[in-house]
C-alpha cells in the first residue's frame, strides 16, 4: 500500500467504550447504567457475563495506556460513563471527572489525541426509570451532562463525539429488545431516534457556546453505516426490503442532520415540535463513520421492519460479519458526493475473528492484519479521490465486553486475558504499530 497517501497529521487511532472496559461498576460514586441493569437480566447476555469487571480499565488505565503509546497511536477514542459523571440527576461527581482527567492529562503527556464519545450507551437507569430516549425530557439532561463535561475538558480536547450509532441504540434497545434497555416496542424507534437527534443539536449548540479560544474545537456524531443489498436483486421484493433498511439507516439520520430534512415517512411525527429540525441541523464539523461489513437484505413478512438481515456467507474472518472492504470506499464515497461533510473520521473499523476464544490461540491473528491492511487500502482509495478523511481507528484496543455476546468474541490488538487480567499485544498490534511508525520516517525523511 502506498503509505505516503496519509497526511502527516493523519489520526491513527484505536476505540473503546466505558462499560466494555471499565468495570468499577459501582466504584467512587457511580450509579447502575441501563447496561448494569441489563446484564443482570437472565438470558440477556451470552453466558450471562457482565461488564461489572470486564478488563478492569478503571484501575489498570496506567499500563493500558502506555500499551497505547508503544502501539505507537496518535489518537484514542474513549467514551464516558455518564453515571460515573452524575449518579444522580443533576447533581455531579468530581470522582468521575478526576478519573477521566487522569486519563486525558496521560494521553496529552503521550501525544495521543484524546477523543471523547459522551454517549457510548450507557443511560444512567434513573433516567431510563422516566422512560429513556422515549422521554423528551431526557434530551434536557443530556445538554447538561455533555455541557458540564465539555466544561471541563474544553481546554485539553479539541474532538468531541455526541452519540455514538443511534441507530443501534433505537432499534437494538427499543425494538428488538437485544441490547438495553431491552424494550420491544417497534413504535417507539422514530421517537428515540428524535430524541436522540435532538440532544445531539442542542448539545452542539451548548458546547459550542462555550468553545475556548486557545484550542479548537471539533464535535461531531458517529454513525454506522454498513453496505446494503438487497439479499437477491432479482426480487422486487427484496430491492424494496434493502432500499427501507437504507432509508432507516442512512436517510433518517443524515438527511435532519445535513440537510435539515426528515425523509417524508418521517415528518409528521406529532413528537417533532417546531424548530426541533433546525436544532438537529446545527453544522458539525466532522461525521464519524463506523464501517464494519455489508447486509444482504431480504424481505421478511414476520419481522416488524419488514426484513431480516442474511446470515454473512462462510469466510475467513468473522462468524458475525461478512467480509467486504470495498464497502468502506463505496460507503464513505456515497455519503460524500450527497452530503455537505467537511471531515470525515473512521471512527471503528475491525472484526473479531473466527473461532478463537481462548487469549493465547488469539495472539497470532493474521486474518485481523489482513482485514486491517485491506480496509485501509480503500481508505488510501478514498483520500486520493479527494475525500477528506482524517482518521482511522480500530475498533478495538483490548478485547473487551462485546455487549450481547459477552467476552465471547475478540477485537482488540491487545489480547485480554479475563482471569489474568493480563495484556498482551497481538500480531495485528505490532502489525499497526509498525505501520504507523514506517509512515512517520517516511514523512520525516522527506522533510
Ligand atoms: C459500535 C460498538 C462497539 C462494538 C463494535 C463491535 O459502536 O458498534 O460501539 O461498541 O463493540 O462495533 O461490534
Amino acid at each position: 500500500m502506498k503509505n505516503s497517501v496519509f497526511p502527516n497529521n493523519f489520526l491513527w487511532g484505536a476505540a473503546t467504550s466505558a462499560y466494555q472496559i471499565e468495570g468499577g461498576a459501582s466504584l467512587d460514586n457511580k450509579t447502575d447504567s441501563i447496561w448494569d441493569v441489563f446484564c443482570r437480566k437472565k438470558g440477556a447476555i451470552a453466558n450471562e457475563e457482565t461488564g461489572d469487571i470486564a478488563i478492569d480499565h478503571y484501575h489498570l488505565w496506567e499500563q493500558d495506556l502506555k500499551i497505547a503509546k508503544d502501539l505507537n497511536l496518535k489518537a484514542y477514542r474513549f467514551s464516558i460513563s455518564w453515571p460515573r459523571i452524575f449518579p444522580e440527576r443533576k447533581k455531579q461527581n468530581m470522582k468521575g471527572i478526576e478519573f477521566y482527567e487522569k486519563i486525558i492529562d496521560t494521553l496529552i503527556q503521550y501525544k495521543i489525541e484524546p477523543i471523547i464519545t459522551l454517549f457510548h450507551w450507557d443511560l444512567p437507569k434513573y433516567l431510563q426509570d422516566l422512560g429513556g430516549w422515549a422521554n423528551r425530557d431526557v434530551v434536557e439532561d443530556f445538554v447538561e451532562y455533555a455541557t458540564y463535561v465539555f466544561d471541563k475538558y474544553k481546554g485539553k480536547v479539541k474532538y468531541w463525539i455526541t452519540h455514538n450509532e443511534p441507530w443501534v441504540v433505537a432499534n437494538l434497545g427499543y425494538a428488538y429488545g437485544v441490547h438495553a434497555p431491552g424494550i420491544i416496542s417497534p413504535e417507539l424507534v422514530p421517537k428515540v431516534n428524535h430524541h436522540l437527534l435532538l440532544s445531539h443539536g442542542l448539545a452542539v449548540q451548548s458546547m459550542r457556546s462555550m468553545q475556548p479560544s486557545q484550542v479548537e474545537t471539533k464535535i461531531g456524531i458517529g454513525l454506522n453505516l454498513a453496505a446494503i443489498f438487497p439479499a437477491n436483486s432479482q426480487l422486487e421484493k427484496d430491492r424494496t426490503a434493502a432500499n427501507k433498511f437504507k432509508l432507516e439507516m442512512y436517510d433518517q439520520y443524515l438527511q435532519p442532520l445535513f440537510k435539515g430534512k426528515y425523509p417524508p415517512n418521517l415528518d409528521n411525527k406529532d413528537f417533532i415540535r417546531a424548530g426541533d429540525i433546525e436544532d438537529i441541523k446545527t453544522p458539525v464539523d466532522f461525521l464519524g463513520v463506523n464501517y464494519y461489513t455489508k447486509h444482504n437484505i431480504q424481505s421478511d413478512s414476520n419481522s416488524y421492519s419488514g426484513y431480516k438481515v442474511v446470515e454473512p456467507s462462510p469466510n475467513s474472518f468473522s462468524s458475525m460479519w461478512d467480509f467486504y472492504p470495498e464497502g468502506i470506499f463505496e460507503v464513505i464515497n456515497e455519503i460524500h458526493s450527497e452530503y455537505t461533510i467537511k471531515e470525515i473520521l473512521i471512527t471503528e473499523n475491525g472484526t473479531a475473528c473466527n473461532h478463537k476464544t481462548s487469549a493465547n490461540e488469539e495472539v497470532n491473528d493474521n486474518q485481523r492484519i489482513k482485514y486491517i491492511e485491506e480496509h485501509l487500502k480503500q481508505v488510501a482509495r478514498l483520500i486520493c479521490e479527494g475525500v477528506p478523511i482524517s482518521g482511522y481507528f480500530y475498533w478495538s484496543l483490548f478485547d473487551n465486553f462485546e455487549w450481547a455476546f459477552g467476552y465471547d468474541k475478540r477485537f482488540g490488538l491487545v489480547s485480554v486475558d479475563y482471569l489474568t487480567q493480563k495484556r498482551t499485544i497481538k500480531k495485528s498490534g505490532e502489525w499497526l504499530a509498525q505501520f504507523i511508525e514506517s509512515k512517520r520516517r517516511k514523512i520525516n525523511s522527506v522533510t
